[in-house]
């Protein structure tokens, strides 16, 4: 089966509570809708969310780099050569978001034409997950609230609380209120986006650890790479690279120097393809892993749980699954729906999705 066209579509659609956390603030999905197409009538559809503040990218870098570079490459090759679609990619840097976004597609179509759902061809594990819900920055309050909300509305329980903000004080005084408000029964762990420096992370440690947080990820930049070390090698809270280890090369260099103890997996930034990549490559070093959200929408979060549920240790801890219940609308036909604190996969050929048509045309910028 070969691929005849590579479509993008940019849309925005508008937030209803803004996600505010150290390196930015995200106040509209302005992602890019990608589609391939086949000469076998076969399309596969995929989600791409740029972001500019940790890899780069912009809405019009993903659909000019596609456009540019990546549909011309792409267009008369085998949908099932799939290593051979990745060598071409990888001839072009960066643009993690962009060929996901590709990688992804491709799976969907390969689902479609053998009929079966892509979770269960990436491996089958089980057919749902336990949701992790994304506070950003606000006062304790409001953010217990939160919490509190999305506990009672969607029985979720683990929570990652956004830190890093100056003075920490700020971020350990919600981790507090939330502790008090949600009791020992909710999971909470805390994201520093690089937010503070390593000796502050490890002040603030040891009162995150005496409110029994249980990851603790990206507090200070990986970048300072002494500090870094020093301070994962004190952390008695497991230390995840997100931002700082976006490949399988990256994420060696993070276990091996010491600047994580474990690693999130975001399928918005590698795809299927590496994302198994750099689970395998953890499971062989012996690191924990956790499903992540590139501040996904619905798209975005039924590509994250059809990876996490394929394997026993990426649907071991609760995925970062609910971030579209803080967008007013979304573009699948049929929403996701979080029940007793889990979502399901979807048991239809491929992703198992269908764009609405009408919210395309709604929230799409390019007319
Ligand atoms: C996260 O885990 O960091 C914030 C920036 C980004 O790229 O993803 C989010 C969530
Ligand atoms: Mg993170």
């Amino acid at each position: 089966m070969k691929i005849t066209a590579v479509e993008t579509v940019p849309y925005a659609i508008p937030y209803t509570k803004p996600l505010r956390f150290a390196s930015g603030e995200v106040h509209s999905a302005e992602h890019v809708l990608v589609r391939i197409h086949t000469d076998e009538g076969l399309t596969g559809v995929a989600d791409a969310p740029p972001r500019p503040f940790t890899y780069g990218e912009t809405q019009a870098s993903v659909i000019g780099v596609i456009e540019k570079i990546f549909a011309p490459q792409l267009v008369g090759a085998d949908v099932f050569a799939r290593e051979r679609i990745h060598a071409l990619l990888r001839r072009t840097v960066g643009n993690p978001a962009a060929k996901s976004a590709l990688d992804i597609a491709l799976w969907d179509i390969t689902g479609q034409a053998v009929d079966r759902p892509v979770t269960q061809l990436l491996g089958g594990w089980t057919d749902r997950m336990r949701v992790s819900h994304m506070l950003g920055f606000d006062t304790p309050a409001r953010v217990a609230d939160e919490a509190l909300r999305h506990r009672d509305t969607h029985g979720i329980k683990v929570f990652k609380v956004k830190v890093g903000r100056r003075p920490a004080r700020l971020d350990l005084d919600v981790c507090r209120a939330l502790r008090e408000t949600l009791g020992d029964e909710s999971e909470l762990y805390v994201d520093g986006n690089r937010g503070w420096t390593a000796s502050e992370a490890a002040l603030a440690l040891r009162e995150l650890d005496e409110l029994g947080m249980t990851l603790a990820e990206e507090l200070c930049p990986a970048d300072d790479v002494l500090g870094r070390r020093w301070l994962v090698g004190q952390s008695r809270i497991p230390f995840v690279a997100d931002e700082s280890a976006t490949t399988p090369a990256e994420v060696t260099r993070a276990l091996l120097d010491g600047a994580a103890t474990a690693i999130s997996i975001k399928t918005a930034r590698t795809g299927f393809t590496d994302s198994q990549r750099v689970l395998f490559q953890c499971e062989g070093m012996g690191a924990e892993v956790v499903m992540g959200n590139q501040i996904d929408g619905q798209l975005g979060t039924v590509c994250t749980v059809a990876f996490g549920a394929a394997h026993a240790s990426s649907s071991r801890r609760a995925g970062e699954l609910s971030n579209f219940l803080d967008m007013s609308d979304d573009l699948l036909t049929e929403p996701l729906t979080i029940t007793d604190g889990t979502l399901a996969i979807r048991d239809r050929p491929g992703l198992g999705v269908v764009i609405d048509d009408s919210k395309l045309a709604r929230y799409r910028q390019d007319h």
